[in-house]
């Protein structure tokens, strides 16, 4: 069964193998971000830091919960060395079956066993970690929901959004205009009221990876949560608005945006794409209501930077599920998508059946139309190569993509704002390139004469099962594959 809330979470990367416990006491001051950082950079397990500088007993943190596609697979019951396109299969398959949650009563509600309202609402109470040296404050949520109810229609969104304590009580936001939740507040400033919000920090696994995933407008991240854990998530009332919290959360904070125009200082923070790219600015500020918690709750903590950290995991699985099925819907003849991690979301492999021409360019335009945080650069490779293998992916860039034919350029795209090669101004619009390197052969090319035999085992030999036929016997091992 996948682990529903942190706590079981821990207790199966420990019997994988995938976690490390730190018993002396750390420093959230830099200190848990730069032992994260490390574990990140060089796809180490993850932390569990038992023990933090100011904080009482028991108050721990868990530092890259899905920093690699190991972690995902425990997180989804799976075993830990399921290759990764199993791993991706069942996240579709499991995707395509989404659980409607259940509400649950207050006293059955782990995040309800401490209640804090007013002054005693402070957010100081929780070792949030100054991540990066750098950073313009200490960051509560770095993997975690915030979530918001539509005022028009009750769904309900879940989204990430980095989440810096700017004083006890008010917490400061980035957020992208493209974005669901920022669409839902919008709603509320146009009614001149305040957008009632929660942040969820530390939920299960799945329904953290729901929350940074693109979900259509209007559709509950929740239900696909739900599918991901085959079985409904648990929700509970929180206490000062309607608005449904996941009950095994370890840490709920209830909080207000008053209007667009209460902003106050947030950032710099080290980014997604493993650069600081966005300057310290007046952000959306929140007023804080309440905080509830668990006893002994356990922060998680992610520490975004250069990859593999658990931001480019999920991306990789849910962008590139978000990608797939807008080219699928299009009838685009696709073999597969993906979105390798250590392109930090900004490459996408696009696999396609060559049966007509411009299918490149029809890749791009399908992708250019996704209203989300979109990569800028789009590989398409035909059916000699497998989106998931680099090794072929890059032999085919640097063989087939024709520099001046094969690469389109479309000059004016949506951009996030973070992407480290925009201009200022670029940035500061949201407005950049997108390149599509069309890494197939051309229909109208003879394949006698034109296009070059590719010299490979699979593609030459007249003798291949003879060779495969004896390999093991030879004394070799099988290649190792995905
Ligand atoms: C670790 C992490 C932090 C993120 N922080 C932000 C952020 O501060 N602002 C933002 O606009 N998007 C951020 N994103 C991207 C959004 O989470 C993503 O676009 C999500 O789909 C938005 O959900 P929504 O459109 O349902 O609100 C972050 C993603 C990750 C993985
Ligand atoms: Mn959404």
């Amino acid at each position: 069964m996948p682990p529903k809330d942190t706590r079981q979470f821990i207790a199966a990367l420990k019997r994988t193998g995938d976690l490390v416990e730190v018993n002396r006491e750390v420093d959230w001051d830099l200190e848990v971000g730069a032992i994260v950082r490390r574990l990140n950079e060089s796809q180490g397990p993850a932390a569990l830091f038992n023990k933090v500088k100011d904080y009482p007993e028991g108050y721990r943190i868990l530092g890259g919960p899905l920093g690699t596609f190991r972690r995902v697979a425990v997180a989804m019951g799976l075993p830990p060395e399921t290759p990764t396109r199993e791993l991706r299969d069942e996240f579709e398959r499991r995707m395509a079956a989404p659980i409607k949650p259940t509400l649950i009563r207050r006293e059955d509600a782990p995040c309800k066993q401490n209640v804090l309202t007013g002054e005693d609402a402070d957010l100081f109470r929780f070792p949030a970690p100054m991540p990066h040296d750098g950073d313009g404050g200490r960051y509560i949520l770095t993997w975690g929901a915030v979530i918001a109810r539509d005022p028009d229609t009750g769904w309900v969104n879940w989204g990430m959004y980095r989440v810096m304590v700017y004083n006890f009580h008010i917490i400061t936001a980035q957020h992208q205009p493209f974005t669901d939740h920022w669409s839902i507040v919008q709603k509320y400033f146009a009614r001149g009221k305040p957008a009632p919000v929660v942040i969820a920090i530390s939920m299960d696994p799945m329904s953290t990876l729901m929350a940074m995933t693109p979900i259509p407008r209007g559709v509950d991240e929740c239900e696909f949560a739900g599918g991901l854990l085959e079985e409904p998530v648990e929700l509970v009332k929180a206490e000062l608005s309607d608005i449904p919290v996941p009950a095994h959360a370890e840490i709920i904070i209830e909080a207000e945006l008053t209007s667009p125009n209460f902003r106050l200082i947030e950032g710099p923070f080290g980014e997604f794409t493993g650069y600081r790219s966005s300057p310290r600015a007046p952000r959306n500020a929140y007023m804080v209501k309440a905080v509830t918690f668990r006893n002994d709750p356990i922060l998680t903590v992610s520490n975004m930077g250069v990859p593999v950290d658990d931001g480019h995991i999920g991306m990789s699985l849910g962008m590139g599920w978000d990608i797939k099925k807008r080219l699928q819907g299009a009838g685009v003849p696709i073999t597969d998508v993906y979105m390798p991690p250590e392109a930090a979301g900004l490459i996408c492999v696009v696999g396609v059946r060559p049966l007509y021409n411009g299918i490149a360019a029809q890749v791009g335009n399908i992708i250019g139309m996704a209203a989300t945080n979109i990569p800028p650069h789009i590989i398409v490779v035909e059916d000699d190569v497998d989106p998931f293998n680099m090794q072929e992916v890059i032999h085919a860039l640097g063989t087939k993509c024709h520099p001046l034919r094969g690469i389109t350029i479309r000059p004016r795209e949506a951009a996030t704002p973070l992407t480290p090669f925009l201009s200022l101004e670029e940035r500061k619009w949201a407005i950049g390139p997108k390149a599509i390197y069309d890494c197939t052969w051309p229909l109208e090319w003879s394949r006698e004469t034109e296009v070059p035999p590719k010299v490979s085992f699979e593609n030459v030999y007249a003798i291949k099962e003879k060779v495969l036929k004896n390999w093991a016997s030879d004394g070799f091992a099988s290649p190792s594959g995905l």
